[in-house]
């Protein structure tokens, strides 16, 4: 009998073989399932021994720093932040995990240095899902590489068998369980999977019996993810380091990315201009508080998601100032004028808010 090892690699040897087209599509999305259930039964297994080691997050946002060693993570988080990360030129200098905050635009945002996560052998057994644990956690992952180091989609798919998917949404898709009655599958006109599509898929999970609701237009790679549960989809930002040294044009996985910046952490090239990115990419608004005086402080303001509401704001304060809320006056660079506003009003970046409460 093979193990579960032996035969995710049979499979990952026959994905490699197939030539990837609309004809074979839905064969290799079967093999993809096949192995997503093996790691499932594997994870399974290893779940009774050893756990992770958890980095309590801090500030507004968390980013973590992924990639091969020696392509300067630490030297890019002592550059970023007012942390001494040790850096050397040899592989596997990190070997824990290293947080330091970025103070940018009033908002502390924790950066994670972490071990290179690949051949984690060399970091010992259990080493390498602490670090994976850290990075399902970020806000935002930065992929850093250099002009010599190739081969991310072997992090791509370390990431990915730790459940994390990169610059992804996630599907519109549900499901309701039942114990007869065959599979029942809602979906909308003209999406690319068939009912057929779905339900070979399906089988793969032992899902056999319950209504399936898909909402949008999916592919193989968003059911596989939905049945495999307990992903997380988070963005991700490719930092080219060493800049100062050589550059060279991007491989298809690198472009793949939505978005790559070009830094020297040595040289100081594009240091700013990083940071910039994360602040943006993190996607966070900030809010100046007025108060019952008239003051605004300007320095430090209220860090939120992009998307919030006066609710938010409320609630970041205490729970008696939300009880107590009668009404807010928001203005600001982006507005026209200023206006009185309620609990649900969504905010924009650089809004100034005062509460109005009942007493
Ligand atoms: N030329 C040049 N060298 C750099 C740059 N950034 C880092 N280095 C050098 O690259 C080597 C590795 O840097 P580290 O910051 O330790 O790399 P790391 O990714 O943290 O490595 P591990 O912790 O081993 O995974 C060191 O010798 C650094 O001085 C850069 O922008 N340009
Ligand atoms: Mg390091």
């Amino acid at each position: 009998m093979p193990t579960i090892g032996e035969r995710i690699k049979e499979l990952e040897e026959e994905i490699k073989r197939t030539q990837y087209n609309k004809a074979t599509e839905k064969h290799i999305g079967i093999l993809k399932a096949k192995i997503s259930k093996l790691e499932m039964e594997e994870s399974a297994h290893k779940k009774a021994s050893g756990h992770g080691f958890y980095v309590p997050k801090t500030g507004d946002a968390t980013v973590a720093l992924v990639g091969y060693p020696n392509v300067g993570k630490s030297s890019l988080l002592n550059k970023l932040t007012n942390k001494k990360s040790e850096v050397g030129n040899f592989a596997f200098t990190t070997l824990t995990i290293v947080p330091g905050t970025m103070n940018y635009r009033g908002a502390q945002i924790q950066i994670l240095d972490l071990p290179g996560i690949i051949d984690n052998a060399a970091l010992g057994a259990g080493r390498g899902r602490e670090v994976l644990a850290a990075v399902r956690n970020a806000d935002l992952i930065l992929i850093v590489t250099d002009p010599e180091t190739k081969g991310l989609d072997r992090i791509k798919s370390e990431l990915y068998k730790a459940g994390i998917v990169l610059n992804k949404k996630r599907k519109d898709i549900s499901f309701k369980k039942s114990n007869y009655g065959g599979l029942r599958i809602y979906k909308p006109r003209n999406i690319d999977l068939s009912d057929d599509d779905i339900r070979d898929i399906a089988k793969e999970f032992k899902v056999v019996n319950g209504t399936l609701y898909i909402r949008e237009n999916i592919d193989y790679d968003d059911l596989i993810d939905f049945f495999k549960g307990n992903i997380v989809y988070i963005k991700a930002i490719l930092v080219i380091n060493k800049i100062d040294l050589a550059n060279r044009p991007l491989d298809d996985i690198e472009m793949s990315f939505n978005d790559y910046i070009e830094v020297s952490a040595e040289k100081n090239i594009n240091i700013e201009k990083l940071k910039e990115k994360i602040f943006d990419n993190l996607d966070l608004i900030r809010i100046y508080m007025k108060n019952k005086s008239g003051e605004v402080d300007y320095e430090r303001p209220m860090i939120l998601n992009n998307g919030s509401t006066v609710r938010e704001v409320c609630r970041k304060i205490s729970r008696e100032m939300l009880n107590s809320f009668r009404y807010a006056i928001i203005s600001g660079p982006n507005r026209k004028a200023e206006m009185r506003v309620g609990l649900d009003y969504e905010l924009k970046d650089e809004d100034t808010v005062t509460l109005i409460s009942k007493n």
